[in-house]
């Protein structure tokens, strides 16, 4: 049927071109030249001039009133509230000029339009008119200039002391949560130590040698593979063999450096160090905030460039592989009060990825909860209990039995023997 329609107006389109053609030919016949235009024709598109800025202003208005609906719902955060403002305030400006220099348009196209008996009235120029829609529309942009700045250094402002991080881990094509342990602060990371058990790299004692044994037991094992087969592998192959065991060497020596500094750093800040906060962090697969609580969002990117998008908390920031960048700012209304305003039982807030990334942009989002902070403890209290390291593994038959502290699956590092959760240091 719309292919039909598509057909239906391509196919009107060419016969009016078409006829158009044959009664400028028929003109000609009767002897009209093409140039001249008679006051019959004049008087016609002036009217067609009046008569355009209805059906145009008309189209808009349609427009503005069927799509309203359609617009993002009250904004969900405080900041929000603010850019809304400031948008409003534009559209205001905006539509009012538009009507404005649109109606002048049209009403002056139409009203001088040519008659043989009226030749035009030669006004070059007028300093007071010059001055006037220059000043005036300066002024505007400079007041628009001044409040957006000013809404912006409000938003950008550093958060207020003691404001929660939760970290934003974008890769193509899914989102990762971690949230600070009882310490309140979220450990260092560094992408050379991720594996699977650690996708977003912390960095512990642990985690290094965790990642540094792997290391070792596939370059023993592309060892063996070359000594054993190097007689009768293609030289190519020998190549790309030879090729891999020095990277992984190179990384090797990375996560010593790293080590090397790690310790450093542990022997002059102790427990303060970036290094010592890693353990009790969370990761996750859900995005729960507190309303009415500030928070900072750290993100991150593991491969390309995202941008962590969250349409009805008007927050976005891009997640740029290499960097942490930051937004802070404080919801106001929760996941049930909006399920009530905008009067869908099933609405939730989401975050999406507003950056194509790749094949699957499309579907990188992650559900987000905004709750009532008593809820919220609840929630973060529960995932507190599988922390980084630390936590009981969760194996079945272990489960009746209180595990022993010391339980780990890396069994390496010194620093696993710590109990298992960091309770007591909750404030
Ligand atoms: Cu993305």
């Amino acid at each position: 049927m719309t292919l039909l329609i598509l057909a239906a107006i391509v196919l009107g389109v060419l016969a009016v071109t078409r006829l158009s053609r044959v009664y400028e030919l028929t003109a000609e016949l009767r002897g009209k030249r093409e140039w001249e235009i008679s006051d019959r024709d004049g008087r016609m598109n002036a009217r067609l001039f009046w008569a355009f800025p209805f059906a145009y202003f008309g189209f808009f208005l349609w427009l503005t009133l069927n799509y309203k609906d359609s617009l993002l719902p009250v904004s969900a955060s405080e900041h929000g509230a603010w850019t809304d403002d400031l948008l409003n305030f534009n559209w205001v400006i905006l539509i009012a000029v538009f009507f404005l220099t649109n109606i002048l348009l049209f009403y002056f196209a139409g009203k001088y339009y040519y008659r043989k008996d009226r030749r035009a009235y030669y006004y070059p120029h007028n300093n007071k008119w010059e001055l006037g829609w220059t000043v005036v529309p300066a002024v505007v942009m400079i007041g628009i200039i001044i409040y957006g700045l000013a809404v912006w250094n409000r938003i950008v402002a550093p958060p207020p002391a003691g404001t929660a991080q939760v970290e934003l881990y974008a890769q193509q094509f899914n989102w990762t949560a971690r949230y600070p342990g009882p310490d309140g602060k979220l450990g260092a990371t560094d992408f050379r130590l991720i594996n699977d058990n650690n996708p977003l790299g912390i960095v512990t004692e642990a985690s290094i040698q965790t990642r540094l044994d792997e290391l070792a037991t596939t370059i023993a094992a592309s060892e063996k593979k070359l000594a054993e087969q190097r007689e009768y592998l293609p030289e190519e192959n020998i190549g790309k063999l030879e090729d891999e065991i020095n990277h992984l060497r190179r990384v090797s020596a990375r996560i010593v450096n790293l080590r090397t500094l790690m310790m450093q750093d542990i022997a002059e800040k102790g427990e303060d160090s970036q290094y010592k906060h890693g353990k009790d962090d969370v990761v996750l697969k859900e995005f729960h905030l507190p309303v009415r609580r500030p928070v900072e969002l750290v993100i991150r990117s593991k491969d390309v460039i995202h941008s962590a998008y969250m349409p009805h908390l008007r927050a976005q920031m891009n997640a740029v592989p290499g960097m942490s960048t930051r937004i802070h700012m404080t919801p106001t209304i929760t996941t049930d009060s909006m399920r009530t305003i905008v009067q869908d039982p099933k609405f939730e807030f989401v975050l999406l990825c507003n950056k194509i990334c790749g094949a699957n942009h499309f579907n990188m989002q992650m559900p987000l909860v905004v709750e009532q902070p008593s809820d919220y403890d609840a929630w973060y209290t529960e995932a507190m209990k599988k922390p980084f390291e630390g936590a009981a593994q969760p194996a079945a038959p272990a489960a009746t039995t209180p595990a022993p502290a010391t339980t780990d699956s890396t069994g390496t590092a010194t620093a696993q023997a710590t109990p298992v959760t960091n309770e007591p240091k909750k404030n």
